[in-house]
């Protein structure tokens, strides 16, 4: 693109810089002259059309004989699904209890209509332009316009915005949408295809093929479909908000304040401004930057416009900038950009962005352990210590921002820095990123792809073009997101797993060709591409895990990668301390939620693994994940005596596994400088990887995620009959700390101690000692005997560990004797706990009651006492008949 500068604006436009030049040159003299006025211009005015929406299964559709009590026109939400607006209105049993799943699944293989009329008078009718604007339309939707067709999508990722002035009348218009079922709709395309792209889920429904999955054709989120941790609830509707566009002339169509240059003493911007004009006019661009203090620094420059689209730009020079900083790194100072373009004195258009001053990249340096994989925010490298994300919901546009807000809370909760926003879900509302950005969380945005081998041809492809243009263009200043995915899982599924495998030796060599071709177009170009052009300066890295097409992906020496040999693979957790790699973006292990979780869709006589709700509520491997997570618990805790004890056993098994994962890999630093595992939350109440449930209550995993992402952290880690001491610190300045390790029998003898102070060396990971099983033991009986260190500042304890010389279920506990003392404070209650012998994986249960607790999860030494703060508005009397407190003694035999 050419650009030709004038004085400090710029104007760039798409033909040669000397036709420019001359049209500006004209342009400029005609606005020296007499400036030629246009008639007088109002501004923009935007109608959310939210009111007088309905819905009800379509005209024609053969499923409206079985449900006749969709038939009749019923209220609708919009945004919305039709999903979510059944289930409020009670026409749809809610699909998260008991069974009800699968007498959902009609829903989405219905077509469904939703119209509403919008009023328009004459003076609106005489405006310049009236545009329809759909944010987000779920996903094959045909829309017509007081009864002529308007629009056709296929799409849910897209924005579409179509002018609509030549089809509106004076009063009433009716705006109709019908969404055909995604299913049904594939279905001849699906019918005649010679093959199937491989790795989406297959339906336990039968409404699809094994094997044959329409999703991976279709650009609608993946997990709708179903996955390993989520229902098949195939969504349709309006799931983003509709709205009426009307102005005159010139409409800012896109406002981008683009870091060019950022150091200590200065940063530049370039304000840069998307314009159309409906004729040639002069404008006036408007920047006011208001920095994290308030001061205020405003710049007006008036340019002349084409009739046509104007790329136009102002520079911004901010002194002695403030960086956004990540969390634990410093203030996530951002600076308000509003920019305004006004015409006659009239405010045309106007976007208001919370930037933040940062730079982000990934340093790859070949050392002696390959190739790093640092990831380096303004020049920190920064250890990513977070989770993965999925959705909120199945139904995204019911999430509160309540809910939204609360989850995003745990991540900073758990000292977590970084949540990848995985591909198989779909891009989250500003205000998601938004939080994010006032927070310091980073956040790695994959791309929508989850895992299936999307197809090669040229029009999907176009078809994901325009969607990355909209999603990187909408979310493009948010300093949170610090890098840029293409996708979840589809290189390793192509180079590595069985389907895919599979899929070669039917086709062939050169259709595998094709298909391969088509990746590594979509992924290293398109998507490269759209980041690159509109969001530069951010990396992109071409899915996960990958090495950037450099080698092998998913390996230990470049690249990052996913670890599923424990668990998937069903290895001893202690495998985790054997791989090292550069970034671990995906480990994990399941576990159920609490029992106040499960309480909410399963009943009395559902509670055992094997029940059919327990089963449907477990997504892993068909419903087989309960035997999974059985034998896990075996190895490590034995044979668990009630349904309860299995609930609260897959809670301590999932939580020490990944916290020995957690711990050995920042105790890798600079080997490793990344570690998220799989996943953060749910999007319905299920056992799954969380650590974060449905309802939101923290399972044990998270309280131990705080104190394994703690900024300064002691481990201890034991392998091969060695006890390594190490110490972590994320902090930028040098700690001046002590640690004291004990060696005691589980009723409380001490049998040896050390101590030491110690320099811990910023952005570090340290091994402070070496012991090994007979200097720590000194001939102490393995199965009685505790190893706990801890780590002190200024005489607090700030981080503490502890580790056994056998498995749990080998430990030679006694009952513990837990006592407790509850006490009220301003804001809840202190609970005192102590034990008379060591009590392993205390766990505090408050049932279904709001209570938010200090910590959770832990073991107690024998003699000590632990003080919990317990945050809640529940009464004593409450508090006490929901309060259970138990450990490890007596939940296996
Ligand atoms: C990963 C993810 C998800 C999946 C999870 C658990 O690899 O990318 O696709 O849900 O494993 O199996």
């Amino acid at each position: 693109m050419h650009r030709t500068v004038i004085s400090k604006g710029r104007v760039a436009a798409g033909m040669g810089g000397l036709i420019a030049f001359c049209l500006w040159l004209i342009m400029t003299l005609s606005l020296m002259g007499v400036p030629a006025r246009a008639e007088a211009l109002k501004g923009l005015e935007t109608r959310t059309l939210t009111d007088g929406w309905r819905f009800r299964i379509a005209e024609g559709d053969p499923n409206r004989a079985a449900h006749p009590e969709v038939t009749n026109w019923m209220p609708a939400t919009v945004p919305g699904t039709v999903q979510s607006d059944l289930i409020a209105s009670g026409k749809l049993k809610d699909p998260y209890v008991g069974l009800n799943e699968a007498a959902a699944q009609w829903v989405g293989l219905s077509d469904w209509e939703y119209e509403t009329s919008f009023t328009l008078d004459e003076a609106t009718l005489k405006r310049g332009h009236i545009d329809l604007v759909f944010d987000g339309l779920d996903t094959f939707a045909e829309v017509t316009l007081n009864g002529k067709a308007l629009l056709s999508t296929d799409n849910m990722f897209r924005t579409w915005r179509v002018p609509v002035k030549d089809m509106v009348v004076n009063g009433a218009n009716r705006l109709h949408i019908r969404f055909a079922s995604p299913i049904n709709k594939m279905r001849p395309f699906m019918q005649g295809l010679s093959y199937y792209q491989p790795g989406a889920y297959d339906s336990a429904f039968g409404d699809e093929p094994l094997g044959q999955n329409s999703s991976a054709y279709v650009r609608k989120a993946g997990y709708q479909y179903g996955w390993d941790w989520g229902p098949r609830i195939v969504t349709l509707g309006p799931w983003r908000p509709v709205r009426l566009d009307i102005y005159d002339g010139v409409r800012l169509s896109d406002f981008f304040a683009q870091q060019q240059h950022l150091d200590d003493q200065v940063a530049a911007l370039e304000a840069r401004f998307e314009i159309v004009a409906d004729s040639a006019r002069n404008a006036t661009l408007e920047v006011t930057v208001t920095d994290p203090d308030g001061k205020t620094q405003s710049q007006t420059q008036t340019l002349p416009l084409y009739a046509g689209s104007n790329s136009l730009s102002l520079p911004v020079r901010i002194d002695d900038p403030k960086r956004w900083w990540p969390v634990g790194y410093g203030r996530p100072d951002r600076y308000t950009v509003r920019a305004r373009v006004l015409s006659d004195g009239v405010v045309m258009g106007e976007r208001i962005h919370r930037i933040g001053l940062r730079t982000s990249e990934i340093r790859r340096q070949k050392d002696e352990w390959g190739r790093s994989f640092d990831i380096l925010i303004n020049g920190v490298p920064i250890y990513m210590k977070g989770a993965n994300m999925i959705p909120l919901d199945m139904m995204p546009p019911r999430v509160s921002d309540a809910y939204r807000d609360r989850i995003l809370k745990t991540a900073i909760d758990a000292n977590m820095n970084m949540l990848r926003l995985w591909g198989g879900g779909h891009y989250f509302d500003d205000g998601f990123y938004d939080w994010a950005d006032a927070h310091g969380l980073m956040l790695w945005q994959d791309f929508m792809f989850g895992g299936s081998i999307p197809p090669y041809d040229e029009a999907y492809r176009e078809n994901v073009r325009h969607e990355a243009y909209d999603q990187v263009r909408r979310l493009r200043h948010h300093p949170s997101i610090v890098i840029w995915g293409g996708n979840n899982e589809v290189q390793v599924n192509w180079d590595n797993w069985g389907d895919s495998q599979a899929l070669k030796d039917k086709v062939g060599r050169k259709e595998a060709e094709r298909i391969h071709t088509g990746l590594v177009r979509l992924f290293d170009q398109v998507l490269r591409g759209a980041v690159d052009k509109y969001s530069p300066g951010v990396p992109y890295w071409p899915g996960s895990p990958t090495a950037d097409y450099d080698g092998p992906s998913d390996g230990d020496r470049d690249g990052d990668r996913h670890y599923w040999t424990v668990w998937g693979g069903k290895q001893p957790v202690e495998t985790y301390l054997t791989v090292t790699p550069r970034f671990m973006s995906e480990y994990g292990l399941q576990s159920f939620p609490v029992m106040a979780t499960i309480k909410a869709f399963a009943g009395p006589k559902d509670m055992a693994i094997d029940a059919p709700v327990m089963i449907a509520h477990q997504k892993f491997d068909k419903g087989r994940g309960n035997q999974r997570l059985l034998m896990y618990i075996n190895n490590n805790y034995g044979q668990p005596k009630r349904f309860e004890d299995f609930v609260y056993l897959s809670q301590v098994m999932q939580a020490e596994g990944i916290e020995l994962a957690a711990r050995h890999l920042r105790a890798s630093r600079p080997q490793n400088m990344g570690g998220l595992y799989w996943q953060l939350n749910d999007v319905w109440p299920v056992a799954s990887w969380s650590s974060v449930d449905y309802y939101g209550r923290w399972k044990a995993l998270h309280y131990s995620a705080r104190r394994f992402y703690a900024p300064v952290s002691v481990s201890l880690l034991r392998r091969d009959g060695v006890t390594e001491l190490s110490v972590v610190s994320d902090r930028q300045s040098e700690a001046r700390l002590h640690w004291r390790l004990k060696v005691m029998t589980l009723d409380g003898k001490l049998l040896s101690q050390w101590t030491q102070d110690l320099n811990a060396t910023p952005l570090s990971a340290q091994v402070v000692m070496r012991l090994s099983d007979a200097e720590l033991l000194k001939g102490a009986d393995p199965k009685s005997t505790v190893v706990s260190v801890e780590l002190l500042e200024n005489d607090q304890v700030i981080s503490r560990h502890q580790s056994y010389f056998v498995a749990s279920k080998a430990l030679a506990l006694s009952d513990p004797k837990i006592k407790s003392r509850l006490t009220r404070t301003a804001d809840g209650y202190r609970l005192s706990l102590s034990a008379r012998t060591l009590a392993r994986q205390v766990w505090v249960d408050t049932d279904a009651l709001e209570v938010s607790l200090s910590d959770n999860a832990f073991d107690l030494m024998p003699g000590e006492t632990i003080t919990l703060d317990l945050k809640t508005s529940a009464s004593e009397a409450q508090l006490r008949r929901a309060l259970t407190i138990r450990s490890l003694y007596g939940a296996a035999q």
